[in-house]
């Protein structure tokens, strides 16, 4: 990112750094993540939910006409399970693992996080459909989310960890798709009051009050939005016939605690120990489907009871983690600290507390 770019993160708490990914960066995610579109497409099409598979339609607009044509229970139930079928630790995708290795996407982050780098497992995809009747259309896969600040969705083992967020979108993002608004100038107030709500944890209303408006992140495909980790940010409706399809990644120095650490954290990048780097995919699908397995069990589910209801109706193969339980690894928070916006909680601390998802 420029100089400018740069000062305008550490003077505000966030900033979009232009140009950074190239089509080539992105070549890979989009060839394994349209399989996964084109398979969901054709299964829709051979159980007659659809008449069409929109084979035709580009990456961006091919999901939302396959979503367009299903009904309201297949949309609003059985897509959006299937779409937390698309995050990063269940889809497991090559391409995914491989993009996280963007020279330029590391070249980037270096300039905040210093030359030791690593991936936090706090990390999601996101396919985000279109609305529909003026409603957000799929209550799981990628929901709609409200303001919040990435440390009140972090446990407090992380507390004194400087995560950096990173989010960037595979399409065009506009106000229109539902582009992330963010709150600058946040950063020194530190961590603001969360509550629960029903699209999950938020900032406590009684501080910012509804109609807050903040600043729009249009970006192309190619920009970096990179906020603090005390930086307020919420979604919008997407009102296009796009899906906002988008990653938000976490970053930090390696060694620091990250949140999760039931969960794999990745040593990306590492100036002091290059052998230290971890960039086997094999390892990548090994150690998620590992510490994914050893996190569930001891007692029964605590998940959304729609989500649930919907993910009994559909044969996509549901996250194992949503029928289970997670470990209390450590003492709660007060507060549970709820996953924004993905729908599901993602400790077991926070699904036993978490009255929203039962
Ligand atoms: O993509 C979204 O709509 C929400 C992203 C978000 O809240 C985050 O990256 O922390």
């Amino acid at each position: 990112m420029t100089p400018d770019e740069l000062a305008h993160y550490h003077e505000h708490g966030w900033v979009i750094a232009r140009d950074i990914l190239t089509d080539a960066d992105f070549a890979h995610f989009e060839r394994d993540y349209s399989a996964l579109v084109a398979a969901k497409a054709d299964e829709l099409l051979a159980r007659g939910e659809i008449s069409d598979a929109a084979a035709d339609a580009d990456f961006a607009h091919r999901l939302q006409r396959v979503a367009a044509q299903c009904s309201d229970e297949v949309l609003r139930g059985e897509l959006g399970g299937w779409g937390l079928c698309l995050d990063t630790m269940y889809a497991l995708q090559r391409g995914c693992f491989e993009l996280f290795f963007s020279e330029r996407l590391l070249a980037t982050i270096e300039q905040v996080v210093g030359p030791e780098i690593t991936l936090n497992p706090i990390q999601h995809c996101r396919p985000y459909l279109p609305a529909r009747g003026g409603t957000h259309a799929a209550s799981g896969a990628a929901s709609l989310t409200p303001w919040h600040q990435d440390q009140g969705v972090t446990r407090e083992e992380a507390d004194a960890s400087e995560i950096l967020t990173c989010w960037l979108p595979l399409v065009d993002v506009t106000a229109a798709t539902g582009c992330l608004q963010v709150l600058p100038d946040r950063v020194a107030g530190g961590l603001l009051n969360h509550v629960k709500s029903d699209y999950g944890t938020t900032i406590d209303p009684a501080l910012l009050p509804p109609g807050t408006a903040g600043v729009d992140c249009e970006m192309r495909r190619g920009d970096l939005l990179l906020m603090n980790r005390f930086t307020p940010h919420r979604g919008q409706l997407n009102t296009t016939d796009v899906v906002r399809w988008s990653l938000d990644l976490r970053f930090q120095k390696t060694g620091t605690p990250t949140g999760r650490h039931f969960w794999p954290a990745f040593v990306l990048r590492s100036a002091a120990a290059p052998g230290s780097v971890q960039d086997d995919y094999g390892e990548w699908c090994e150690r998620w489907r590992r510490d994914l397995e050893a996190s569930k069990v001891r007692a029964p589910v605590l998940v959304n009871a729609t989500l649930l209801r919907a993910l009994s109706n559909t044969n996509a193969s549901v996250p194992r983690i949503l029928r289970a339980s997670y470990p209390a690894h450590s003492p709660a928070r007060e507060l549970p600290r709820v996953s924004a916006g993905t729908g599901y909680p993602e400790t077991w601390a926070a699904a036993q507390e978490s009255t929203a998802f039962c």
